[in-house]
């Protein structure tokens, strides 16, 4: 594991350009659930059950209580040291972009700045009848239990609905060919804490290499996206990614 880990210093040393694609794994130890495996269960919902417009058509309460139950859980929660070396990865190169598939705001708490969120951000709302994306959050006094029948309202009177990517939704228009653009002319890919089942997100490792980027992989387990890339780092983000962080030159 040590050898990797050096190989990946090196690869890091010797390039200019840094992308990262980050997934829910990387949240995990803020305390955050991610979506599959066997804590991705919410009152015997699947959370991926539960992320698809037809999930909020039919019973729009019920998302909206699982959403605002993750709002809770993200408001208590604090970016972790994985969040935190992706900051100072960021410090070292001129050229980096950090795409995430995670909603939960906390690459930005933790002063991350080039961000591109794929999949929205759950601090948001869009308004069903006039599309206003407003920034809608929990009182803080509902955390612990959101009140269940609330349905957020917009101003002229429409339903909100979480301003995020549901399953068969397109991503936010610019953001694809924004990292994509990016990702053609970087030297590195960091894929990490993703399980790399999720498309598009899952077939930038590819689409990495083709474009002639080394790719590195940090994750608990192994993913479809491991026998792919150059490197595959297993281990916690929290405890790679700062371990390489420190082995870096100072920015
Ligand atoms: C750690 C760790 C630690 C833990 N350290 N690691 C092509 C082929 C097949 C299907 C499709 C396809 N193209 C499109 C589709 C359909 C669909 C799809 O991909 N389905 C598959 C499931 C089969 N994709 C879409 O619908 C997308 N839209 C689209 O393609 O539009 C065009 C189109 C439209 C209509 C028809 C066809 C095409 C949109 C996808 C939107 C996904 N939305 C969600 C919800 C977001 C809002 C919310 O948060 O509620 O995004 S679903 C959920 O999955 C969420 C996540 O961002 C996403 C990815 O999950 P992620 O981050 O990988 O988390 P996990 O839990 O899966 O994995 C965590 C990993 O971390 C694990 O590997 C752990 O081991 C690891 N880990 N702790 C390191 N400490
Ligand atoms: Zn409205």
């Amino acid at each position: 594991m040590k050898e990797k880990i050096e190989i990946a210093i090196q690869i890091l040393k010797n390039s200019r350009s840094l992308f990262i694609l980050t997934g829910a794994g990387v949240s995990a130890e803020s305390g955050i659930p991610t979506f599959r495996g066997k804590d991705g269960l919410w009152k015997n919902y699947s959370a991926t059950d539960l992320a698809t417009p037809e999930a909020f058509r039919r019973n729009p309460e019920l998302v909206w209580e699982w959403y605002h139950w993750r709002q809770g859980i993200i408001l208590n929660a604090n970016p972790n040291p994985a969040h935190y070396a992706i900051v100072e990865l960021e410090k070292r190169y001129k050229d980096f972009l950090l795409l995430t598939q995670n909603v939960d705001n906390l690459h930005q708490r933790a002063g991350s700045k080039n961000v591109l969120e794929l999949h929205g951000n759950i601090f948001r709302a869009r308004c069903l009848e006039c599309n206003k994306i407003i920034h809608h959050q929990i009182e803080q006094k509902f955390n612990d239990s959101p009140h269940p029948n609330r349905l957020p309202k917009c101003s002229c009177g429409g339903l909100l609905r979480p301003d995020v990517v549901w399953f068969g939704e397109l991503i936010p228009e610019g953001i694809w060919q924004r990292a994509m653009e990016f990702l053609s002319s970087a030297d590195v890919a960091i894929i990490c804490g993703t399980s790399g089942v999720v498309w598009p997100a899952a077939g930038i490792p590819e689409i990495a290499k083709n474009y002639g980027a080394k790719t590195i992989e940090i994750n608990l387990e192994v993913t479809p996206i491991s026998p792919l890339v150059d490197l595959s780092l297993p281990g916690k983000a929290g405890e790679i990614l700062p371990e390489i962080v420190k082995n870096l030159p100072a920015p």
